[in-house]
C-alpha cells in the first residue's frame, strides 16, 4: 500500500499532560510514528512518499479561520508570555464551560488557549503547528492519490485528529486529519464520502465537524462515553441533526470486548456504510483497541489486526487510512501494518 509520511512528526513532541492531578508524560510520543514507518520498510509493503504541499484553503474546509490563526502564532505568543516558557509545554488552566462566552477572543493568550481546546492532556510545543499542518498535508496527498486511482493510501502522521473539532484541540489532536481528507474528497467530486473511526475513543470532533451533514457519513466504533474519554459525546443515540439526520452513526461497546464482539460491530458499521453508497471510505485507524494499549480498554490481539484489513478491503471502497491512536508502541507499527497488509491481501 502506498504510504505518505509526514517526515516533519517529531518537531511535536510534548513533554507533560495533565492526568489526575499530576503532570505525567506523554502517551502520544514520536517513537510511534517510527515503529510503524519501520515496519512498513521491513515488511515491503508499498512505496513511502513525502506529501505534496497545500496551502491552508484545505485545512480552512474543515477548520474555523480563527483557530488555524491561533494555532499559527500560539507558541510565539506563549513564548512572549514568559521567555522561560519556551522549556515549558503549554497546557490550557481556563476553559469557557456553559453560561461564558465563546464570541469574544480575548487578548489574553492563556484565555484563547482555554477557548480552544477541551482537555489538559494535549501539550501544544513549538514544533505543533509544523507536524500538524505537514500532518494535513499528508492526508490531503493520501486523498489524492486515492483519486488518482490507487485503491488506498494511508497517511502516516502525527499528532491524531479524529478529536480536533472545528475550531478546537484537545485528545492529543489540533488539526483534524480524517476530516480534511474527506472534505477533499467531497470537493474533488465525490458526491459521498463515508468516515469510519475504529480507534479506541469516540472521533468526536469528526462527528461534530459532519454532524449536520448528509454528503459525509460517520461511523464510529469505540469504549462507551459512560465510562471512557471523551465522555461527553459518543453514545448511540447520535444519529446526526437536520440534513444529517441519520448520517452519524456510534457503536459504543463496553470496556473489556474482545475481537469476537468487536467483529461484529465492524459488521454493522460496514453494512450501514454499504447502504450508504460511498464512493470512498476515510478510515480513522486507531490501534489502541489493542490489548496491551496502556490508556484503552479492549482486548484485540495482534493477528486480529489482519483479520480488520481484510473485513475493510471487502467493502470494495477507494480507501484512505489515517493514522490516529495506538499507546503500546512497541508494537504499534506491527498492529497498523496489518491492517494494512491484510487490507492489500484481501484486496490484491
Ligand atoms: C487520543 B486518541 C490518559 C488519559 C486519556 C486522552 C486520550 C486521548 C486519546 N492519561 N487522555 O483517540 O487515541
Ligand atoms: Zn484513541
Amino acid at each position: 500500500m502506498l504510504t505518505i509520511y509526514n517526515a516533519r512528526h517529531s518537531v511535536h513532541h510534548g513533554k507533560v499532560e495533565m492526568f489526575r492531578g499530576e503532570l505525567v508524560p506523554c502517551f502520544e510520543v514520536p517513537a510511534r510514528a517510527d515503529y510503524v514507518l519501520r515496519e512498513l520498510q521491513e515488511r515491503n509493503l508499498g512505496s513511502i512518499e513525502l506529501p505534496d504541499a497545500f496551502d491552508d484553503a484545505a485545512m480552512a474546509r474543515v477548520h474555523a479561520p480563527r483557530y488555524l490563526d491561533f494555532l499559527a502564532h500560539a507558541w510565539s505568543e506563549w513564548v512572549a508570555l514568559d521567555p522561560g516558557n519556551a522549556e515549558r509545554d503549554a497546557l490550557p488552566s481556563y476553559w469557557p464551560i456553559r453560561t461564558f462566552r465563546s464570541d469574544v477572543l480575548p487578548a489574553s493568550f492563556p484565555a484563547r488557549m482555554g477557548l480552544f481546546s477541551y482537555d489538559a492532556g494535549t501539550p501544544l510545543t513549538s514544533g505543533t503547528w509544523d507536524a500538524a499542518r505537514a500532518g494535513a498535508c499528508c492526508a490531503l496527498t493520501a486523498a489524492a492519490r486515492v483519486l488518482q486511482g490507487q485503491r488506498a493510501a494511508f497517511a502516516l502522521t502525527r499528532p491524531p485528529g479524529h478529536h480536533a473539532g472545528a475550531d478546537f484541540f484537545g485528545g492529543y489532536c489540533f488539526l483534524n486529519n480524517a476530516a480534511i481528507a474527506a472534505q477533499s474528497l467531497r470537493d474533488a467530486g465525490v458526491k459521498r464520502v463515508a468516515v469510519l473511526d475504529i480507534d479506541y475513543h469516540h472521533g468526536n470532533g469528526t462527528q461534530a465537524i459532519f454532524y449536520e451533514r448528509a454528503d459525509v457519513q460517520f461511523t464510529s466504533i469505540h469504549g462507551d462515553p459512560h465510562t471512557e474519554y471523551p465522555y461527553y459525546l459518543g453514545y448511540a443515540d447520535e444519529r446526526g441533526a437536520g440534513a444529517g439526520r441519520g448520517f452519524n452513526r456510534n457503536l459504543p461497546l463496553a470496556r473489556g470486548t474482545g475481537f469476537s464482539t468487536w467483529r461484529e460491530a465492524l459488521k454493522d458499521a460496514l453494512s450501514g456504510i454499504a447502504n450508504y453508497k460511498p464512493g470512498a471510505l476515510v478510515v480513522s485507524l486507531g490501534l489502541d483497541t489493542f490489548e496491551g494499549d496502556p490508556i484503552a480498554g479492549f482486548t484485540l490481539a495482534t493477528n486480529d489486526y489482519l483479520r480488520i484489513g481484510e473485513d475493510l478491503a471487502r467493502a470494495g471502497l477507494p480507501t484512505v487510512f489515517v493514522f490516529e491512536g495506538g499507546y503500546a508502541v512497541a508494537e504499534v507499527g506491527v498492529n497498523a501494518v496489518n491492517v494494512l497488509d491484510g487490507f492489500m491481501q484481501y484486496a490484491g
